[in-house]
């Protein structure tokens, strides 16, 4: 039974979408009905995760490799494939691309008429998927811009700043889906039982500064020297303390509550990294901008950078404005 305290007036989803609108224009109803269909492939997602390994042939590798180069996992096909057929009938978006597929998938018959593109990481953190471990979904909204004639989708080759709405669903204990449409960070979670997103936290603000640093440590040999530099520089101060999920949503749900820097540089091997711009690294800047925090790659705001492919990647540092302005003094002190 759920027990919400009685100061909370158990708002949906939904209605909080519709009210971030001062009107029922078009454009609100449109992305009140996407974010509705966002939900609902967060709920179809996280019921099959939380039944995954008692089910045959739910979780383990598909034997493919995806365009990234990854192993793909069978969930990742069916969270891909979920968000496909929620969106299908919507009439809304035109297209959708995800880690998963080579190139956008386009639903014909929503287009033209389809005046967005949902951009998505269907499972982040794959690899913890198998183990009964937090994993994520990462959205991100974009408006259509012109038409995409050739198929190639090159309009969507812009910068962060056109985004008109992101968020993420992290599948924990429980299930949250924080979103943004530019008016704030907001998060909610979902009451199984009621089968809706009920509000949690409005207005999120990051803290200035966190004592966490989340940062994967095994590619430290790896690494520029500035950031090995950094590294250092927090072992030998007191008051930082190390976490690391291995999902990037989990990461920066921590530190979206508590303040705390992820990073994600460059390596030897991939100088980019590995996070890539338009469906991981970009819908969670715009939501740390909204939280009054900062995310860059060390020499520029990631909401600034124009990728030159849909899988474009770029080093990521993103949190508390004071920890990610040291990360980039360490960096910038070293050119
Ligand atoms: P994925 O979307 O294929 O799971 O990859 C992204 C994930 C992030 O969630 C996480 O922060 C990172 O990759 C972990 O990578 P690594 O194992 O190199 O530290
Ligand atoms: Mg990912």
């Amino acid at each position: 039974i759920p027990e919400y305290s009685l100061d909370r007036d158990c708002q949906t989803l939904s209605r909080h979408v519709l009210q971030q609108f001062s009107d029922f224009s078009t454009q609100a109803q449109d992305v009140s009905a996407i974010m509705n269909r966002v939900a609902l492939a967060a709920k179809l997602v996280s019921r099959r995760l939380s039944k995954a390994g008692l089910m045959a042939g739910a979780l383990g590798f598909t034997g493919e490799t995806n365009v990234q180069g990854e192993s793909v996992k069978k969930m990742d096909i069916y969270a891909n494939d979920v968000f496909i057929s929620v969106f299908k009938q919507s009439g809304l978006v035109c297209r959708l691309a995800s880690e998963e597929m080579e190139k956008p998938y386009y639903i014909p018959e929503n287009c033209p008429i389809g005046r967005y593109t949902l951009l998505y990481d269907p499972i982040d953190g794959s690899s913890n998927v198998d183990i009964n471990l937090n994993v994520g979904s990462i959205f991100s909204l974009r408006q259509q811009e012109g038409e995409d004639l050739d198929g190639e989708a090159k309009d969507l080759l812009t910068d962060g700043d056109r985004q008109i709405g992101a968020g993420y669903v992290l599948y924990g204990p429980s299930t949250v889906l924080v979103y943004t449409l530019g008016n704030g960070v907001h998060s909610f979670i979902l009451d199984p039982s009621l089968g809706e997103f009920i509000l949690a936290q409005e207005n999120i603000i990051i803290p200035p500064h966190g004592s966490v640093y989340s940062v994967n440590e095994g590619n430290y040999w790896q690494w520029d020297e500035s950031i090995r530099d950094y590294i250092r520089y927090v072992h030998r101060h007191e008051g930082y303390t190390s976490r690391y999920s291995g999902a990037l949503v989990g990461d920066f749900h921590r530190i979206l509550l508590q303040g705390g820097v992820f990073l994600y540089p460059g390596t030897e091997k991939n100088p980019e990294g590995k996070l890539r711009l338009l469906y991981e690294s970009a819908p969670l800047a715009f939501l740390a901008e909204q939280a009054g925090a900062k995310a860059t790659t060390g020499f520029e705001r990631i909401l600034s950078v124009v990728p030159d492919k849909i899988h474009y990647r770029t080093p990521l540092f993103i949190g508390s404005t004071e920890d990610v302005d040291l990360v980039e003094s360490f960096i910038q002190d070293r050119v």
